[in-house]
Parts: C-alpha cells; structure tokens; sequence
C-alpha cells in the first residue's frame, strides 16, 4: 500500500508551518543560528493578476532541519512488510481457490445424492473410524498393560514353587483316584457282578490283576496300568507276602551294571528274570493307576534277610524329574528313606550321572556314587549303587542301606558292607490275597 505523493508533500508542508508557529516561542530547540534576523516568511505576489484580483503568490521557507522521532524510519519497512503480506494474503486466496476447485472436482464423480453430502460423510466414516481404532487402541493398551502386571506377578513367584504346587496337586489327586477306584472294587454291586463272571478281556493293569484271575506262578506278564499307554512285560512276583507283586527293580549277581544315564533308567535296562531296574516313565505309570505300597527285600552276604515297606509308593512323571512320594515305613530292616531331618529321599527328586536333580550343591550325587536314585544330598539309601561280590573299600558307592544292623560301626581295615540280593515291588494299597 502505497500513500499518494500529494500526501507527503503537503503533510510536509503542514508539518513545516507547525514547527515554525512553535519555533517563535521556543525559537532555541529548531531555529538555525544564522537565522536569527532573517525573515521567516516571505510572502509577494508574482505574475499577473487574474480579473477578480486572484493574484499568484510566492511562498518563499528557509532552509528547514527536521528532527523526526526514530520510528519513521521503520514506517518504510513497515509498508514493505504490508506489501509481502499482501501478496502472501493473495497467494492463499488463490491456493484456496485452488483447492476449493479440487475439492469439487472430487466430489463431482460421487454419485450418491446431493453434492457436498457424500463428501461429509466421507469426512464423517472417517472421524468414525478413527475414532473407533483409537478406542480399540485404548483397550489393546489396556490389555497389554493387564498382562503386563500378570507377567510380572508370573515372574515373582518361584519356579520351585509351582513345581511343588503342581506336584503335590498331583499326588493327591493320585490318592483321591486310587481311594475312589478300592471304594468301588469293594462295594459297587455291579462291580462285583462283573468280577463275578468270567473275565475274558480285562485289562492287566498290575501283577496283582493276575493274581485276581488265579496266575499264582512268578512269572513275566504283560500289563497295561494306563489304557492310554502302550502295555509292557513286568514280572510278578505271586509269593512273597500273599504275592501279586509288581517287581520295579531286582540284584543278584552283579550282571547289569546299574551305573546309567538318565535315558537308560527313563527306560529301564537289564533283564527282567534277573537283573534289571523297570524304567521310571513305566514305574510313573503303575503307581499313577493305582495307590501302591512298596516293599523292599534285602539278603546281607551273611544271609540276613530284612524288608522295609511303605504304605503309600508314587513316583512322578519326567516333567517332574520322577519325583518320589513316599508312606510311613514299616519292617525289619529300618527306615532308610527316611534316615533323618538330613538324609531324606522321600520328595527328592530322581538324578543320574548325567543328570543333576540332588540337593547337593556341590556335585552330582548320581556321578559320585555311580548310581541313578533320590538323591538327597546325597544319601541313607542307594539300592542302585554297585553290586560288589563282598565288602568293598573306598568310596561307598556299593547297595547301601543306612539302618541295617552293624552299618553304623566302622568296619576293621575301613571296609564298606555290600548287599547280596536286592528287590523292590509294589502292589495295590487295597489288595487282599
Ligand atoms: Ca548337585
């Protein structure tokens, strides 16, 4: 924006003519030096005159100073700003134009009803759309944040602990199971009539099953204690105690070595009218089907033959490292199983050479006494260890059973007892012979 010319000069004039009116009473802050006895104004008449005396005048000024205030000279630079402002005010006004013509150019290949409307809805899904993915968002945030805190409470809680929980769990629904299924064999009426007829294809699931239907010799048979579980050969011992056992592990000759990895004794190894220890998934099997009763048969080299039983047998499953849960002890040869408050196989889990689940922090209790077992840390009790045709020296790693008669004293010359014979059996809790 530009002021006509006109304007400056008579603004100038006008600004001059003040100056001058106020210079006669302040005449020392505007008026020259030399000025001082010179005319201020002089004004004559010059040229003709018209007819009706309009005669032209010349105005003759000094030679003026001004002193303007700083801020004029911004006023130019001011213009100039408004003057780019200007043309960026038009360049919009165009852009707008532009895209107002864009706009309805879009809106022109809509064929849905009125122009403007389609466009507005379109606006209208869109702000509903995102209105939804920022609500769905919200939750997912949600979400994420609730799992979060789950995962860092899962995080908190032990390890051991869940195994323990579900371990136990385990166990005692094994015991509830088991209860159930002797309630039902003794007492069900349909029960017995079914036992009462002839038994043609029963499912074996234990030696004891063969003892029910009259097979009174020790034999290898075949059982299948878990319907979803292939069957598999066990040999039955139908003699001692009434008969009906399942035999898990035999030594008595020292043919098998019993110094094994995790997969053999996973397994079993050895042979089974000899020596052989039945494999733990199997044994896992068997007194998962029913509750079961262990009985364990030991003959010194001596012949002193003594037994150990306990009312309640249940070893885990792989996942649990073939945990051990055992009942409260009866018989002549002493509870070693349950030595002490120290020595404690009861709840331990199973280790082997290669396979360290003991509770010695230090070593692997399977490795140093050549064995897979319960390992405590380390042990009362190792029916696995060496078999050793007589008493040994070194490091005890032979049978053991820590409350057999005359194991607490030392031995002359520092030497170690062996065991000759070794059995371990279950059977069902409630069998009746
Ligand atoms: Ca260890």
């Amino acid at each position: 924006m530009k002021l006509p010319t006109w304007f400056w000069l008579s603004s100038a004039v006008l600004a001059t003519y003040g100056f001058l009116v106020v210079a006669q009473s302040e005449t020392k802050i505007i008026q020259d030096e030399g000025a001082k006895d010179t005319c201020w104004v002089n004004l004559e008449s010059r040229g003709k005159c018209s007819e009706d005396r309009n005669c032209p005048f010349q105005l003759t000024l000094p030679p003026v100073t001004l002193q303007l205030p700083g801020q004029f000279g911004r006023i130019e630079e001011v213009f100039k700003e408004v003057q780019t402002l200007k043309e960026v005010v038009n360049s919009l006004k165009k852009t707008c134009q532009d895209c107002k013509l864009q706009a309805d150019d879009s809106r022109a290949p809509d064929k849905n009803g009125a122009q403007g409307e389609p466009g507005d809805n379109r606006v209208q899904e869109l702000e509903s759309q995102v209105h939804k993915l920022s609500s769905e968002l919200k939750n997912a945030k949600d979400e994420i944040q609730g799992l979060h805190g789950r995962l860092e409470m899962l995080h908190l809680v032990n390890l051991n602990n869940i195994e323990n929980y579900v371990d136990d769990k385990v166990a005692n629904l094994t015991f509830v199971v088991n209860s159930l299924d002797g309630k039902c064999s003794s007492k069900c009426p349909n029960q017995e009539q079914i036992q009462s007829q002839p038994v043609q294809h029963l499912i074996y699931k234990d030696c004891s099953d063969y003892y029910v239907i009259g097979k009174r010799s020790s034999e290898i048979y075949r059982v299948t204690p878990d319907p979803k579980n292939s069957s598999f050969e066990v040999y039955c011992d139908m003699e001692t105690m009434g008969g009906g056992w399942t035999v898990l592990q035999a030594r008595l000759d020292g043919s098998t070595n019993f110094t094994r990895k995790w997969q053999d004794y996973k397994a079993g190894f050895g042979n089974l009218r000899r020596e052989f220890w039945l494999g733990n998934d199997k044994i896992h099997l068997l007194t998962k089907s029913k509750e079961m009763i262990l009985r364990i048969d030991l003959e010194d080299f001596n012949n002193v033959k003594l037994y150990a039983l306990y009312n309640q047998f249940y070893v885990a499953n792989e996942f649990l490292k073939y945990r051990l849960h055992l009942g409260n002890y009866n018989g002549t040869a002493g509870d070693a199983l349950r030595f002490s408050k120290h020595y404690n196989h009861d709840l331990k889990f199973f280790t082997t050479p290669d396979r360290d689940n003991d509770r010695y922090p230090s070593g692997n209790c399977g490795l140093y006494y050549s064995s897979g077992w319960w390992f405590d840390a380390c042990l009362s009790a190792n029916l696995n260890g060496k078999y050793y045709h007589q008493k040994y020296k070194g490091v005890r790693n032979g049978i053991f059973w820590g409350t057999w008669p005359g194991m607490s004293q030392a031995q002359p010359g520092g030497y170690k007892f062996s065991f000759k014979q070794v059995k371990m059996m279950i059977r069902p809790k409630h069998f009746k012979p």
